[in-house]
């Protein structure tokens, strides 16, 4: 990676502040972050991932980290939020075999159902569960990976008769013990059985990326492909502490590209330097990790479907939104050839 201090897209409009942070929780919350959102008819229904037991303080004290559980917040224009009661989702607290938190939920709308990508934890390692929810208040594991494998997002129509998903195995032992980490696409006839596993982006094509990268938001269809993000981080030993944490060495930006109608596994545009990157002072500042853009949902506005809404968590601590233009979005895929 050429050590350069990237800038994100001009396309690019944030909104002044996080939407939603823990301040707007009425139930124990330290962290509110990496939140799945969708429109169902006029309103935008969004889960976000609650971390609570863990503000600065108990950081500084040695972690005192008591759980992640699952809210919910519903808006009238996606920027507002009225958060509901209680959480709605503690994959734990069901003490269902061995599975711990569900965490990271990204939401896809197909046929009249809704399905939740939640990253699984469990004693044998990390997991990408599906679940399907109607009311978004009960949730039904329908599918749950082999580790370890997370960041799943699932495409909004069938393709070629099979669902598809893109996902991110971490393949620790085969890459040397580094976090070289790519996207892959896995197809499936009923959403349970996944296979057609294949390559969709290496992590080493990415220039802003010298450690990982990993799907973020289901892809939005656009005439010209499948509009996707995803996020890449680059490591810096220099870093330091950044944040709550003690130590805090990585930078998490957001990429983009598209991918062919028919076959999602191609990559027929993207962009060579990041959407964006860490920069608003809620990003780089005042969180638990700073520097750390994680997009978990892309949507079209209700009212102008040409404008797109980008939902991300900020230094795992904020739930933010950004904006830009379909076309201005595929402008920047279609700069370079692959
Ligand atoms: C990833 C996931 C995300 C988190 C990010 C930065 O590996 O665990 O939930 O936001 O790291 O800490």
């Amino acid at each position: 990676m050429d050590d350069i201090n990237y800038r994100g897209a001009d396309c690019i409009r944030r909104y002044k502040e996080p939407v939603l942070t823990c301040d707007d929780i009425p139930y124990a919350s330290n962290l509110t972050f990496n939140g799945g959102v969708i429109r169902v008819g006029d309103e935008y229904i969004m889960l976000f991932r609650n971390d609570w037991g863990c503000s600065e303080q108990d950081m500084a004290e040695g972690c005192n980290f008591k759980g992640t559980n699952i809210g919910l917040a519903r808006s009238k224009d996606g920027v507002k939020w009225d958060v509901e009661p209680e959480p709605v989702f503690d994959l734990k607290a069901l003490h269902i075999g061995e599975y711990g938190r569900a965490y990271d939920p990204r939401i896809t709308y197909i046929d009249g159902t809704y399905y939740v990508c939640f990253a699984v934890d469990t004693r044998h390692g990390i997991h990408g569960g599906i679940f399907r929810t109607d009311d978004f208040h009960h949730f039904e594991m329908i599918s749950v990976s082999t580790p370890d494998n997370r960041n799943m997002v699932i495409f909004p129509e069938k393709i070629n008769g099979n669902y598809v998903r893109l996902e991110r195995p971490m393949q620790m032992y085969s890459s040397g013990g580094k976090c070289h980490f790519d996207i892959w696409l896995s197809e499936s006839p009923d959403m349970v059985y996944w296979g057609k596993s294949r390559l969709v982006l290496g992590h080493e094509k990415v220039l802003f990326c010298n450690d990982k990268i990993g799907p973020g938001a289901p892809p939005i269809k656009t005439e010209k492909g499948w509009l996707t993000l995803f996020h890449s981080v680059d490591v810096d030993p220099e870093r330091g502490k950044n944040g709550w944490e003690k130590h805090w060495r990585k930078r998490y930006c957001i990429g983009i590209m598209l991918l062919d109608l028919n076959d999602p596994s191609i990559v027929i545009g993207r962009s060579e330097t990041p959407l964006m990157v860490p920069e608003a002072p809620y990003e780089i500042d005042g969180g638990f990790r700073n520097n750390t853009l994680f997009p978990c949902a892309m949507i079209r506005d209700a009212k102008d479907p040409g404008l797109i809404r980008i939902y991300y968590g900020a230094a795992d601590a904020f739930m933010c939104l950004a904006e830009a233009r379909e076309e201005e979005l595929i402008a920047l895929c279609t700069k370079t050839e692959q």
